[in-house]
């Protein structure tokens, strides 16, 4: 698993833009993302460098931090 600090990350929108991003890239990822914190929680296959890259091209700012 890793963590993702995502601070434009502020309605159920985005987080269903991010959750879209990711499983685009790996369909059976599994994305647990908190308002509050900002932190976006990624189980998948794919290398951290690449979710953060997906998360980047939907327009969020992104940087990982687990
Ligand atoms: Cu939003």
């Amino acid at each position: 698993m890793v963590k993702f600090s995502v601070p434009e990350m502020h309605c159920g929108g985005c987080i269903a833009s991010v959750t879209r991003a990711i499983q685009a890239g790996d369909k059976a990822a599994i994305v647990a993302a908190n308002l509050e914190t900002h932190l976006v929680e990624v189980t998948s296959h794919l290398p951290a460098a690449q979710i953060a890259g997906l998360i980047d091209d939907a327009g969020f700012s992104v940087k990982q931090v687990g």
